[in-house]
């Protein structure tokens, strides 16, 4: 079993009384696993500030496929990116809109940049690049 250890926080009766508030609602049972969250999401945060660090992570976007020329754009994106795409998966919500997810794996700059290109194509409506790490 990995070993735990323990540590005093000093803080706020104000502060933790919102915190405590927080992760009741979000349906933490304790503040431990609350705070060890919290410290991942930071970790994971703070490694993928350097573009060389490897990442996996996903894109998901809602776009009109009608736009313009935005699926062939998109598809010629993703046909120079075969390295770091790994799978598509393409939803087809109504008439005009779609949901596409992408897996992503590679360094964190080109995927950050390729989620940038793909954000910034006209017709994609929104877009979200999430990033995130295995060895925590
Ligand atoms: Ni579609």
């Amino acid at each position: 079993m990995e070993k735990i250890t323990r540590f005093g926080v000093s803080i706020e009766p104000e502060l933790i009384k919102k915190f405590d508030k927080i992760i009741k609602k979000k349906g933490y049972t304790n503040r431990s696993e609350a705070i060890r969250d919290i410290i991942r999401k930071d970790l994971i945060t703070e490694k993928h500030m350097d573009p060389n660090s490897e990442a996996i992570g996903t894109l998901t976007m809602i776009y009109d496929h009608h736009t313009g020329n935005l699926t062939n754009r998109l598809l010629d994106l993703q046909h120079d990116h075969t390295r770091e795409i790994l799978s598509t998966t393409h939803i087809h919500i109504d008439h005009h809109n779609c949901l596409e997810v992408l897996v992503l794996k590679g360094k964190t700059g080109n995927i950050q940049k390729l989620a940038d290109n793909i954000k910034s194509l006209k017709g994609i409506k929104h877009g979200e690049l999430v990033i995130t790490e295995s060895q925590l």
